[in-house]
């Protein structure tokens, strides 16, 4: 699947904490229908058989609209899905260790929170970086907030495509705008909203502004 900067603009990150009335699918779907660029799917304590089952299910649903699907941290169930790409943090895998064991046709994205880190995934083969956390967010914790001269100095020091993440809202997206980053990253606010298919129209919108 081709993939871009473009695909940073509205980054969502499932978090099955926020499903209540609807399924994860069912909520990914409707994120899907109203503008998400990108879809990765964060799965922190489901068996390998169910994740296995809902990254195959969900690479059906993002292929159908051309959306490519990222698989958090497990090189294994990336594989095995056929997703498009994998995402690890600081304290996963090495980049080098996943470029091997994925080969060179999938995407890599790393999380990124100081030059250094950032410099060396793109060294080791990452296709885009998310670089937080840029707001204070209580969806993950052990998350240490970084200064906008960080996130430039970051924008600056790579030339893959950029999302920012952490506590990003459509009340604070414009703040980031001038940054040099590609796009947002977002789990509560499209995962926890209301209306979830309205939230995702906004932010795209939004995304177009200021970093399209
Ligand atoms: N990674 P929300 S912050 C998954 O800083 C994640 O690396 C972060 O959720 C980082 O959009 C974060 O609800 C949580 O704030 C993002």
């Amino acid at each position: 699947m081709k993939f871009d900067k473009n695909n940073m603009l509205l980054y969502g990150v499932t978090d099955r904490k926020w499903t209540g009335k609807m399924s994860l699918t069912e909520q990914v779907e409707i994120a899907l229908k109203n503008g998400l660029t990108c879809l990765q799917l964060r799965e922190k304590d489901l068996d390998y058989r169910s994740f296995l089952e809902e990254a195959k299910a969900l690479k059906k649903l993002c292929a159908a609209y051309n959306v490519p699907l990222i698989i958090n941290d497990n090189v294994d169930i990336a594989v095995a899905c056929k997703a498009d790409g994998v995402h690890v943090g600081q304290d996963d895998m090495q980049t080098s260790d996943v470029r091997r064991h994925v080969g060179s046709d999938m995407i890599i994205g790393v999380s990124a929170h100081t030059v250094g880190e950032a410099s060396a995934a793109m060294r080791n083969g990452a296709d885009y970086l998310g670089i937080g956390a840029v707001f204070p967010t209580s969806t993950k914790s052990n998350v240490t907030r970084m200064t906008a001269d960080t996130l430039k100095a970051i924008t600056t020091a790579v030339n893959i495509p950029t999302a920012a993440i952490g506590g990003i809202t459509e009340d604070n997206m414009q703040q980031l705008s001038g940054t040099g980053v590609n796009g947002i990253a977002v789990i509560s606010a499209i995962f926890g909203a209301e209306d979830i298919g309205k939230a995702t129209s906004n932010l795209r919108r939004l995304a177009e502004k200021y970093f399209g």
